[in-house]
């Protein structure tokens, strides 16, 4: 809460701030008493901190109180991966307690948040704490500055219990004039944002301690989740009549797409700095950042990374090969192309798309003349509001499918699944027609009193209108001719049938811009098989509830089992967004749904003794049987987000099966089609209408 107002600490009776440097509680020390009228006697909890070591703070604190921060700068991570130190080392809760306290009122709040976040998600005695939404912390990387003086206004005048919500207008950011415009509702989209933010906080590609970032398929997962995020940019652009994004591929070239934010940092009190169209890259040389560095480094990055492509194989810091395979090579790209630590050789390959971030985010004060900080693409919460994120992303991509198109294509048998046929398939929204779904714009209130220092206390509410669609459920019908149970798993894609000038289009595009909907397991009786699935069940998605988290009555009981689900699960494409927005008269739409074997797919946890015992205990099973367990780890949008503390839960190649191209002679999806998969024309439509949320 209040990320700039002082930790109040009280001994005895006294009200006292022993903090001998020169910081915020200085101020108030003389004052202490009524200082203490406001936040002491008002509390309503008090929590007792413990004497503690005084914790090495000179590298954090070397970030200004007041500075911007950025992950993407690479002094700024070690700042915080010395931060995230700190707070992993200690050893209880109650010693962390007492050093977040010390540390609280003297590093950069945006630092302090980011490494506390990082060390509550990954120490093991704090998993199960629930971490407010970064946009009730920081609603000023998410909202229209204007909002923020209305809000002290209701706050400060008006009784909490009468208090308006405020509404966000919906077009802030540009006008009809700039194309671009047409998609706002998906660039500044909240949970859009708070998704992208919360995935690099679950996989952070630096950190002091190995463990934090060396995740399961990590580099891969960074490949799989951005390039859907394009596709599914792509699909946005389609249901605005817009072409599909055009790849950041010439860094030399003026960046036509300008973006101006309209967002002012609560913390560093100055407007997020604009980019003006026609803006190029230009050589870093920001002293302040530690940044060095030309667009030719850039580029000679990148035509490593294709000659480590081409090649087959990367070459580590001791010369060896380590090969771009069919199995792990996207997952060594995805490291090196980000680049994490995990990088088989960061002098190598540098990095690169980490820094692209950072060259665009100071297209407009490379030398830092003007004295500006970066602008949007410097910072995961608020990179995917600017155009060229997407443009930026399609072009990582591109070379990410460089690799994809050198691996041999899926083979029939890599296809098929023996005796299953999918035999019929149907979506049908909640009373509308079958195989037409529907969106419309809702309206939504969020809570951000969190986040406004020095404001009367109690909510006031931000009215947000974004993208919705009706619930809908789809009916696969199956057939089992094995003549025994068999498992499966469900793998449903949308994506457009024809292309931006209506003509059919081949595998070779389409499979780019098929969006992951679901993914699910299923178990089938000889013969027969109906499988019914509704949309709010997608492994894609977080629900609603978790987005706007703002309903503190629907919240689940403090302790209980689904507080436990409910809190590490930040990370997740927000169910409202599930479906693009479609067309007036209607996007036409080819929805794509598989069977797999199951035995291809499953994956198998390796236990070590200890966790085998205990598993025997519970389930009472035979070392063989044991699978992942994946009850009560936050698995529910494991598809982009992969599963907390366990490995990725499928076997196959993330995206699969349109991550490579077709075989021979299938070269629309029409012919790609094996038994155990079908496709079904749909259309989504959108109707120009607000409901609101009755929340
Ligand atoms: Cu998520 Cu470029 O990695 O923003």
């Amino acid at each position: 809460d209040r990320p700039n107002e002082p930790v109040f600490m009280e001994k005895g009776k006294a009200a006292v701030f022993d903090v001998p440097d020169k910081f915020l509680t200085d101020r108030y020390r003389p004052i202490s008493t009524e200082v203490q009228s406001r936040f002491g006697e008002k509390a309503e909890q008090r929590i007792p901190v413990r004497d503690i070591a005084i914790p090495d703070l000179r590298i954090p604190m070397s970030l200004p109180r007041d500075a911007q921060f950025s992950l993407f700068i690479p002094a700024h991570r070690r700042i915080a991966g010395r931060l995230i130190d700190i707070f992993m080392g200690v050893r209880s809760v109650e010693d962390l307690q007492s050093v977040a306290v010390y540390a609280r009122d003297r590093v950069n709040p945006y630092l302090f948040n980011y490494s506390l976040s990082v060390a509550l998600l990954h120490r093991p005695d704090t998993k199960g704490l629930d971490l407010p939404s970064f946009a009730q912390n920081f609603p000023d990387k998410f909202v229209d500055s204007q909002v923020f003086r209305q809000i002290r206004e209701e706050a400060t005048v008006v009784p909490e219990g009468s208090r308006m919500p405020i509404t966000i207008p919906r077009d802030y950011t540009a006008s009809d004039l700039e194309p671009e415009h047409r998609l706002w509702y998906f660039r500044e989209d909240l949970g859009i944002n708070l998704h992208h933010w919360h995935w690099h906080l679950v996989y952070p590609f630096e950190a002091g301690n190995r463990d934090v970032v060396n995740k399961d398929r990590r580099g891969e997962l960074f490949y799989y989740m951005h390039q859907q995020v394009v596709a599914r940019y792509n699909l946005e652009r389609f249901s605005n009549n817009l072409a599909r994004v055009v790849r950041f591929n010439n860094l030399r070239e003026p960046i036509a797409e300008g973006y101006f934010p309209k967002m002012d940092s609560l913390v560093s009190s100055r407007a997020w700095p604009p980019r003006f169209e026609d803006t190029k890259l230009s050589d870093l040389n920001r002293e302040l950042d530690q940044i060095n560095l030309d667009v030719s480094d850039l580029e000679r990055w990148r035509d490593r990374i294709f000659e480590a492509i081409s090649q087959g194989f990367a070459t580590d810091e001791s010369g060896n090969q380590v090969p771009l395979d069919d199995v792990r090579g996207i997952d060594v790209l995805g490291n090196m192309m980000e680049s994490s630590i995990l990088s088989p050789n960061r002098r190598l390959y540098g990095d690169f798309h980490n820094m692209g971030h950072v060259f665009i985010s100071y297209s407009h004060d490379p030398d830092h003349r003007h004295l500006e900080s970066f602008g949007v693409m410097g910072d995961s919460a608020t990179a995917m509001r600017d155009p060229v994120f997407y443009r930026w992303h399609a072009y990582i991509d591109d070379i990410f499918q460089e690799h994809k198109a050198r691996l041999s294509p899926y083979s029939v048998p890599d296809l098929s699944y023996d005796g299953v046929s999918v035999t019929g398939v149907q979506v049908s929204p909640e009373g509308g027609r079958p195989n037409v779904l529907q969106t419309f714009w809702q309206q939504s209130d969020v809570d951000l009193s969190r986040g406004m220092d020095f404001v009367p206390r109690g909510n006031v509410f931000a009215r947000f209108t974004h993208l919705q669609h009706t619930p809908f459920t789809y009916t696969i019908n199956v057939n089992n001719d094995s003549g025994a149970q068999r498992f499966g798993t469900v793998r449903i894609f949308l994506g457009p049938k024809t292309d931006e000038r209506g003509q059919g289009m081949l595998f070779k595009d389409q499979r780019l811009l098929m969006i992951e909907l679901d993914k699910f397991v299923v178990s089938l009786n000889p013969g027969q098989n109906t499988i019914r699935r509704r949309s709010t069940e997608s492994s894609v998605t977080i629900p609603f509830d978790r987005t706007f988290r703002n309903l503190e009555a629907s919240r689940p009981a403090a302790g209980s089992a689904e507080e436990l689900e409910f809190n590490f699960c930040g990370c997740g494409w927000p169910n409202h967004m599930l479906i693009p927005k479609g067309l007036p008269e209607g996007l036409r739409c080819e929805l794509f749904v598989m069977i797999s074997n199951y035995d291809q797919d499953r994956v198998r946890e390796i236990y070590t003794f200890k966790q085998v015992h205990k598993q025997f205990f519970l389930n009472f099973n035979t070392l063989s049987q044991i699978e992942q367990q994946l009850v009560g780890s936050c698995s529910d949008a494991a598809s982009y987000c992969g599963v907390r503390d366990r490995l990725y839960p499928d076997r196959r190649a993330m995206g699969y099966p349109f991550d490579r191209l077709s075989r021979v002679g299938a070269d629309r999806l029409i012919n790609f089609l094996t038994p155990n998969m079908s496709i079904v024309d749909v259309v989504v439509r959108h109707e120009n209408r607000v409901a609101l949320r009755n929340s």
